[in-house]
């Protein structure tokens, strides 16, 4: 097989991977980065930008989209406005608490957190609810390595993701377009499934502001509003909690928002998505995609109605 080096290669056929893995060469590469600490000493069990049971080998959705198209409610609501606002907002000092229904409730500063595990490439696709969608490769570690720390009782059931309120520095929360601060709900069996993770960075680098540091969810087979942004505090309940959205807008948004293309929002078809840096529309798939994952988590449901 022909390796080309990338010197060899014309800009115009360099691909967003390329960018990527070349990134990722020079953070491992300059011992003085920022994120040396946090970042996988090797490439991880994924291997670098290799397809697996976790990650899609799609091509990823060019960084400058992923940091300028942005739902951050906090910081505007113009998918131009988190890019730019965003930028103020405080991610130092950053604790995370864990309580509720647990044994052993924590509250972790934000380099704990980072120490926890090594941090796990995820390429994964994520799909709004408007009907947009790109493919980002995430830096984080699984949901239940996080959960684990505080021993979950056999009581609870579900998981509230509360993110963070901070009035100096979000317009948006001066505003009563949500009950702030933003919250999110999973049920236990789903925060824990292997797919779910703790975001704590893309494309080979710290998480920007606008895509929700320090901390944030990511769910790949729910629409994208369910991937909190800048979480700090999750509490484990044994009731399903009243999330954000399902209190601006119950008929629209249930607790469940698996993505599914027979389920139409009550304004518009979910059949299809747009992804960001392509013109044509493309089919929306069963859970984004990842049915042969998550699909048994819903069995004997009615989707419908548990939307
Ligand atoms: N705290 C908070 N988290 C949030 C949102 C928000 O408004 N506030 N928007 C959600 C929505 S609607 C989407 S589609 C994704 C967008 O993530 P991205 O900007 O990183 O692509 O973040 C989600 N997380
Ligand atoms: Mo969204």
């Amino acid at each position: 097989m022909l390796i080309r080096r990338p010197d060899d290669i014309p800009s115009s056929e360099i691909t967003p991977r390329m960018l990527f893995e070349r990134r990722r060469e020079f953070l491992r590469l300059s011992a003085g980065a920022a994120l040396a600490g946090i970042l996988p000493a090797a490439h991880g069990a994924l291997g670098p930008g290799r397809a697996s049971t976790y990650s899609t080998s799609e091509e990823l959705t060019p960084l400058k989209h992923v940091t300028s198209y942005n739902n951050f409610t906090e910081f505007g609501f113009d998918k131009g406005d988190p890019a730019r606002t965003a930028q103020a907002l405080r991610t130092r000092p950053w604790t995370l608490s864990i309580d509720g229904l647990v044994r052993q409730p924590k509250t972790l500063d934000i380099e704990d957190v980072l120490k926890l595990a090594p941090l796990e490439e995820r390429i994964y696709r994520l799909r709004c609810v408007e009907g947009w969608s790109m493919v980002i490769p995430w830096l984080g570690i699984p949901m239940s390595t996080l959960l684990k720390q505080v021993e979950p009782l056999g009581s609870a059931k579900y998981v509230e993701f509360i993110t963070a309120v901070q009035p100096e520095t979000m317009p948006g929360v001066r505003t009563r377009v949500l009950d702030w601060p933003y919250t999110e709900g999973l049920r236990l069996d789903e925060a824990m499934h292997p797919l779910t993770i703790m975001a704590m960075g893309l494309y080979g680098d710290v998480l920007p502001n606008q895509n929700g540091a320090p901390l944030r969810l990511v769910v790949p087979w729910k629409y994208g509003f369910k991937s909190g942004k800048s979480i700090v505090r999750i509490r484990l309940t044994d009731s399903e909690p009243r999330t954000s959205w399902m209190k601006s807008a119950p008929r629209e948004y249930g607790f469940y928002s698996n993505v599914n293309p027979e389920v139409d929002h009550p304004r518009w078809s979910q059949a299809t998505e747009r992804r960001i840096g392509e013109f044509t529309k493309r089919k929306t798939l069963m859970f984004n995609g990842y049915t042969e994952q998550v699909g048994q988590l819903y069995t004997g449901m009615d989707l419908r109605k548990q939307f």
